[in-house]
């Protein structure tokens, strides 16, 4: 009796908080509140108190409740994934608008308006779970269409190669760049000696590090980076006829990347810079868009190429090669549950469907086993197909599979093989709707061994340095001495400067200069002449892509007491009007306010709302209001760092002395003064990248 009367009593305080009772009001979701149940069904009369012998006594072995909550709580995590462990995932379709008629016979691309549920999951490479989203790194690029024919996963990253050739390899790649085994760190970077010794003894990992020293490597958003299938695949029409394939993503919101020291910025203030980014615009209902692209060759092209088709660090410039755009991909839905989708959903590459083949691509093959592999471990069984996030959608699973762990499914009747001829309607192979592969001619002696084609680690490293703008090639270079000053052993730094000779030697020269090598880097020894003259390809920059608008982009107006309300809501309208989100931070969580008395509402808080969050900036003070952040470091932060990642700064002239006390110069991307439209208009050309000299060393 005195136990209930005292869990009443609790309970009742925690209600009357929750509904508001006297006179408070707290956000209470209403509706009808089901019975909570445990595992089998049975209503839980007391969740917030253990069955104990006593008031003050032992809890007892019989509170089934109490057992059941923990152990399922101590098994919530299953294994990260060992690659690619942080990751953010979306739904939406996939829909055909110019179809692959003749080319390929798998519906998802050949019939004309053919819309594909998917589910997509972004994510970065080395880092674990609970690490950063913009760390430099690949982005993993999965898309799991589940069209009417079975699933096809399309798992690619957002860089067209990849750091090596032969999937024997990939061990010892994630092995380098993940932490180092002894020390347990560094975590999401590759700037540590491992991976940098490794990179240095393997030529073939050259060009990939011109990608990832890139700014490639740190995007703005999943909704503006492009992706990529890698690897050439095949397409089969209905004849068998093969058709040499590269998938290409293209983003609707054109290119856009951050600079390297406002990533490392955005990682101490938001983290989840990405997904955030991603939950947010789906939920606002500005869904994120690309178009599928296809370059499509045949083997009297392949055999042309300068490089081997089948050679998974090289890419087809797309002005050799143009891409076709086949249909959209358009993402309209957030998961329901992390861990449920995100966590359970397996991309494997071997998932394909009639019309899609593989090639023999050795690091396509490897693939092709290690993926089911990771699952049957990560998921706990051979059943992982079953999970509702990996089940096929639109067409039935018939087969003679039977049971292992967590079998959901309870198949009936006794035949559980075939050939078979005791049960009517037991599932048959039908050889014409059936998954075929393409009948490749085989022949030749049993070897390990590196094809010669594949020997040329150079030359195409140094045509994606060569497409780059001005401002690309210098944060490349400023990236790989980021990272190797990082890098204890010298000879290690040397090492990676001497392969850069092997590029170009006035890319060498530049990197050496940065760590203070110059004359001391030896020669790297290569049996190959670099192609120099191989034609720039300007579809792989992102500023020569870049597309000015302001959509899908931040925009925050800094303010304090005594800011213009009238120009902050005629600044909040134009960037709406425009396309872009837009932020108000003010010294105080609950706004400011305004130089009319009203309060106006504020977003963020400033040390919480780091101008490296947004894309371009409104400094909207009074002269009173400068005054007063002037002596405030973060509202300094906020505009200095502003004025270093080259944004596109507006102010009111109120704003000069906090602008004099940041440094902040004259240029094109600072505009003193209240014409929105000629600000917005400036913003939405981007960065200043003329400004970079100014305001860092360019080596
Ligand atoms: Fe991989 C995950 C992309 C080479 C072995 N990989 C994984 C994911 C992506 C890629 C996007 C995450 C999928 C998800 O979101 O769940 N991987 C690539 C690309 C590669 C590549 C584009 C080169 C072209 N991978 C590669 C090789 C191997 C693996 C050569 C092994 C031989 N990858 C794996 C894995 C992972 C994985 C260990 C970890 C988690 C998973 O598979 O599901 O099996």
């Amino acid at each position: 009796m005195k136990q209930q009367k005292q869990e009443a009593t609790a309970q009742d305080a925690v209600q009357d908080f929750v509904i508001g009772h006297g006179g408070e009001t707290h956000q209470n979701a209403g509706g009808t509140h089901p019975a909570m149940t445990g595992q089998t069904g049975v209503v839980i009369a007391d969740d917030e108190n253990s069955l104990k012998a006593g008031e003050r006594g032992p809890v007892l072995l019989e509170d089934w409740n109490l057992l059941e909550k923990t152990q399922h709580f101590d098994h919530e995590r299953i294994p990260e994934r060992v690659v690619h462990a942080r990751g953010y995932g979306a739904r939406g379709y996939f829909e055909v608008t110019d179809p692959l008629k003749g080319i390929s016979r798998a519906a998802v691309l050949s019939e004309a308006g053919e819309k594909t549920p998917v589910f997509v999951r972004f994510s970065t490479v080395g880092g674990n779970m609970g690490s950063t989203d913009v760390a430099r790194d690949v982005r993993g690029f999965a898309v799991k269409f589940y069209t009417k024919e079975g699933n096809w996963d399309l798992v690619g990253n957002n860089i067209p190669v990849f750091f090596i050739q032969d999937a024997i390899k990939f061990t010892d790649l994630v092995h380098s760049v993940k932490q180092e085994p002894d020390r347990g760190f560094p975590q999401a970077q590759s700037a540590h000696d491992t991976f940098w010794d490794w990179a240095s003894l393997t030529p073939e990992s050259t060009h990939m590090l011109m990608w990832i020293m890139s700014d490639r490597a740190i995007p703005r958003s999943f909704r503006m980076m492009e992706g990529f299938g890698v690897h050439t695949y095949r397409l089969l029409n209905d004849e068998g006829k093969a058709t040499y394939v590269k998938f290409h993503w293209k983003p609707k919101l054109g290119l856009q990347s951050v600079i390297w020291d406002e990533a490392l910025k955005i990682s101490g203030a938001d983290p989840d810079f990405h997904r955030r980014d991603l939950w947010e615009s789906i939920a606002q209902g500005n869904f994120p868009e690309w178009e599928l692209g296809v370059q499509l060759f045949d083997e009297e092209f392949a055999k042309k190429f300068d490089f081997d088709v089948l050679d998974a660090t090289k890419l087809i410039p797309e002005e050799i090669v143009p891409v076709r755009v086949v249909g959209r991909l358009v993402l309209d839905r957030n998961v329901d549950n992390y861990f449920a989708e995100t966590e359970q959903v397996a991309f494997c590459v071997s998932n394909v469907v009639p019309g899609i083949d593989f090639t023999n691509d050795p690091l396509l093959q490897g693939r092709i086993v290690s993926y089911v592999d990771t699952q049957l471990s990560r998921l706990g069984g051979p059943n992982y197909q079953q999970i509702p996030v990996n089940r096929p959608i639109g067409c039935p699973v018939l087969n003679m599979q039977r049971d292992g762990h967590m079998q959901m499914g309870a198949q009936k009747g006794r035949v559980s093989y075939s050939p078979s001829s005791l049960e009517a309607d037991t599932p048959r192979t039908d050889p014409k709707r059936g998954f075929t592969s393409f009948p490749e001619k085989m022949e030749g002696d049993k070897l390990r061994i590196r094809a010669e084609s594949f020997g040329d680690h150079y030359s195409q490293a140094l045509q994606f340095f060569n497409s780059q703008t001005e401002p690309e090639q210098n944060h490349i270079v400023s990236a790989f001495i980021f990272e190797l000053s990082k890098v204890e052993t010298l000879a290690v730094r040397k090492r990676v400067v001497a392969q850069l000779k092997n590029v170009d030697p006035k890319i060498a020269e530049r990197v050496a200069k940065g760590l203070g090598l110059e004359g001391e880097v030896p020669e790297f020894p290569t049996k190959v002449t670099v192609k120099t003259g191989l034609q720039a390809s300007p579809k792989l920059s992102i500023l020569a892509n870049a597309k000015p608008t302001l959509k899908g982009r931040k925009i925050a107006v800094l303010t304090a007491d005594g800011t213009d309300g009238a120009l902050v809501e005629q600044l909040r309208s134009a960037a709406k009007r425009h396309g872009a989100d837009f932020a108000v931070v003010a010294p105080k969580a609950g706004g400011f306010k305004a130089a009319d008395g009203t309060t106006v509402p504020g977003d963020f808080q400033l040390a919480g709302g780091p101008s490296v969050l947004f894309d371009a900036v409104f400094v909207a003070l009074s002269a009173d209001g400068a005054a007063m952040l002037s002596k405030e470091a973060a509202a300094k932060g906020w505009v200095s760092d502003a004025y270093a990642h080259l944004k596109v700064i507006g102010a009111t002239a109120g704003a000069q002395k906090l602008l004099d006390k940041c440094c902040v110069e004259p240029d094109a991307g600072v505009l003193v003064g209240t014409d929105v439209e000629a600000y917005l208009k400036a913003a939405a050309k981007g960065r200043v990248f003329d400004r970079e000299p100014e305001v860092r060393t360019v080596y």
